[in-house]
């Protein structure tokens, strides 16, 4: 695997941590960050065969502070920068295969609450602190978080979130449904783990059609109930298909080869 310089990677077990790691900038989102990010997604991943993937940050204050406001000088008075490539970055973690899960520690704001609401599911710990501060800066959320923030919270918890900038801590975020759950500061990699065990024993091909077509739903240019059809279809000219049904009937455990 390529050595990246702002993501440290664990693989154990089939399920790989990417520990985001900028302490000095509370993991900033710089365009180093985001290469690598989208390098692991798209070259990396088919031949690690993963059962999981969890997200998390350097450190116990910060998730991700945001994309790198340092970065933002460098656009010139009356030019404008397109955040498209970002979108790219977090569209593949969106639609990637197998689960992806954000373990947020401390700050998670702006791109990195962007971060977190790209990933399948959120663990945050109790000093965790979701927000969307663009407005402070002239800006608004630029990573596809608009729209994800609405789709996880409703319109008008999103709108209020986005025009005050307020933070919201762990708890609150799992209150109103930004966080799957909610666990002490220092257990949100350990519950991680735990989902990702469950989800871990399942027909791994299932898994990645479930999130297909979940995808589907959101996708303003597919049919998610013909998604729904087509991957079902699919699914039942597998082995794990034929597997699952024997071992029930059987009454044994099931063993999937995601074929
Ligand atoms: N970018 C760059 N550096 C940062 C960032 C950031 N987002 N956040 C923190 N840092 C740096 C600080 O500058 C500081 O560096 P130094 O020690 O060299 O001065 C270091 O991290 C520690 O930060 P603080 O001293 O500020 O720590 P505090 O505990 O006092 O405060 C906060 C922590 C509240 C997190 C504070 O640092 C803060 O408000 N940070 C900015 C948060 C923010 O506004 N994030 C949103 C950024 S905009 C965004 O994400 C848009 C996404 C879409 C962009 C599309 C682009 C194409």
């Amino acid at each position: 695997m390529k050595n990246f310089e702002t993501i440290k990677v664990a693989i154990e077990e089939g399920i790989a941590t990417l520990t985001l790691s900028r302490p000095k900038a509370l993991n900033a989102l710089n365009a180093t960050l985001m290469g690598e990010l989208y390098h692991f997604f798209t070259e990396e991943l088919s031949s690690l065969k993963l059962k999981g993937i969890i997200i998390t940050g350097d450190g116990e204050k910060s998730f991700v502070a945001g994309a790198d406001i340092s970065e933002f000088v460098e656009v010139k008075p009356g030019e404008s920068f397109s955040p498209e490539s970002g979108h790219k970055v977090f569209n593949a973690i969106e639609s990637c295969p197998v689960p992806v899960i954000a373990a947020v520690n401390g700050f998670a704001l702006g791109g990195g609450c962007e971060l977190a609401m790209a990933c399948h599911i959120r663990v945050a710990s109790e000093n965790a602190l979701f927000g969307t501060p663009e407005v402070k800066l002239g800006i608004i959320p630029g990573y596809g978080g608009t729209q994800r923030l609405c789709q996880l919270v409703g319109r008008g918890r999103a709108l209020e979130l986005m025009m005050t900038a307020d933070m919201i801590d762990g708890k609150e975020a799992y209150r109103i449904g930004l966080a799957n759950h909610v666990v002490p500061a220092g257990q949100e990699i350990a519950k991680a783990q735990e989902i990702l065990g469950k989800i871990g024993q399942k027909a791994p091909l299932a898994i990645s059609k479930v999130i297909d077509s979940v995808g589907a739903y959101y996708a303003h240019d597919r049919d998610g109930f013909k998604s729904e059809i087509e991957n079902f279809e699919y699914l039942t000219t597998t082995q794990d298909f034929r597997e699952g049904a024997a071992a029930f009937l059987e009454k044994r455990k099931a063993s999937f080869k995601g074929e």
